[in-house]
Formats: C-alpha cells, sequence, structure tokens
C-alpha cells in the first residue's frame, strides 16, 4: 500500500475488489454510457448493489465521456456510486483529457456531496482498452492536482484488481511525486 498525504488528504494504492470497500463512503463506477450493468467494475458494482441502482440510473443516461453523475448505493455497503464514463482507447479524443475528467470530476461530484472517502477502479483500462502505463499517470497526477481543491474529501483510495497493475500505479505514482529521479 501506498500512502501520501497531501493537506489532509490521503491517496492509497491498494490490490482489491471495487464492490469490496465497505469503509469507502462512495466507490466510483467505470460505466458505459447507459448506466446499465456490464462486465468489469460495472458488472461487479451493478450485482452488488441489486436492479435498484439500475432503477435509479435510468433517468441519468445517456452520459458523455468524462462526465461523471452520483446515485445511491443500495445494497453495496456505501453511501453513494459514483458513475464515470471512461474515453474508449484511440476511439473517444482527446482521451488523455477525458481520462482526467473522470477523476477531476468524481472528485468534485464527492466533494459536493461532503464525501470523505473515495474508491477508484482503473477506469478505462480494461474494455476500453487504455493501456495501464498511461492511464495511471493521469489518474495520479490529476488526482494530485485536484487534492488542493478538497476540503471534504480525506481519502482517496485506487483499487487495482491485479498485482501488475497495483506496481504500475507505484510507479507512476512515484514519478509524480518526484519527477527528477529517472
Ligand atoms: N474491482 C476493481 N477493479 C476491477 C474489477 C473489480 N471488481 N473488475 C475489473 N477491474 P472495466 P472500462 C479492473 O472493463 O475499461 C464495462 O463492461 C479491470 O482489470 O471494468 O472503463 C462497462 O459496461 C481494469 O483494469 O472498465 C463499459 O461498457 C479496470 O478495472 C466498459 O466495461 C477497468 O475495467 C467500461 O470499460
Amino acid at each position: 500500500m501506498e500512502t501520501n498525504t497531501t493537506g489532509y488528504t490521503r491517496l492509497e494504492l491498494i490490490l482489491g475488489n471495487i464492490a469490496h470497500q465497505p469503509d469507502a463512503d462512495a466507490v466510483v463506477n467505470a460505466a458505459n454510457a447507459q448506466l446499465r450493468t456490464g462486465g468489469g467494475v460495472a458488472g461487479a458494482i451493478h450485482r452488488a448493489a441489486g436492479p435498484g441502482l439500475e432503477n435509479e440510473c435510468r433517468p441519468l443516461a445517456p452520459i458523455q465521456p468524462g462526465q461523471a453523475v452520483i446515485t445511491g448505493a443500495h445494497n453495496l455497503p456505501n453511501k453513494y456510486v459514483i458513475h464515470c464514463l471512461g474515453p474508449v482507447y484511440g476511439h473517444d479524443k482527446p482521451e488523455d483529457e477525458l481520462l482526467a475528467d473522470c477523476y477531476r470530476n468524481a472528485l468534485r461530484l464527492a466533494e459536493k456531496n461532503r464525501v470523505k472517502s473515495i474508491a477508484f477502479p482503473a477506469i478505462s483500462t480494461g474494455v476500453f482498452g487504455y493501456p495501464i502505463r498511461e492511464a495511471a499517470s493521469i489518474a495520479i497526477e490529476t488526482i494530485m492536482k485536484t487534492i488542493p481543491e478538497l476540503k471534504e474529501v480525506k481519502l482517496i483510495r485506487m483499487v487495482l484488481f491485479a498485482e501488475k497493475d497495483l506496481e504500475i500505479f507505484r510507479e507512476a505514482y512515484k514519478k509524480v511525486s518526484k519527477p527528477d529521479t529517472p
């Protein structure tokens, strides 16, 4: 686990399942535009939340790449789900800005709803095909740049699904926090 304190907000990098984060006020869904269940993160979140989540999502859809919307968490052990539509790599442009928008918009929405702790998956790095190294740099840089705006959010957790992905996020974190180190 990598932990950093910037002001009063901590960033954690862990190996785990986004649907099993009972101590997080909000979990982020790597959603589809229709906010329906799907594979990967969306499947895990909707399965654990139950059908009430899709019902609540219906009037909020469709969403655009980079956008974030918030709902209740239904049968998940959290207060909220923040649904982000990541860019499809090679299709939604500019993909780096759209991916950064996801993290920034999710954190701003969390702040507005007085969320104290939020857990993110690695948005766009599964079905949407974003190379994990590039996505990790964008995620970490955007989180670190947004932290100074945050007063309510005290804990930001990146939940990686594979050991190698966790390692890549750790490397990205080291580069962002010590940019002069080769
Ligand atoms: N917990 C944490 N991370 C996970 C989990 C989990 N339970 N399951 C997968 N990952 P993806 P995307 C990792 O495909 O690329 C869906 O079908 C996974 O290894 O969930 O944004 C939606 O309906 C990868 O690193 O999201 C959309 O159509 C990362 O989470 C589309 O896929 C994201 O993988 C969204 O694609």
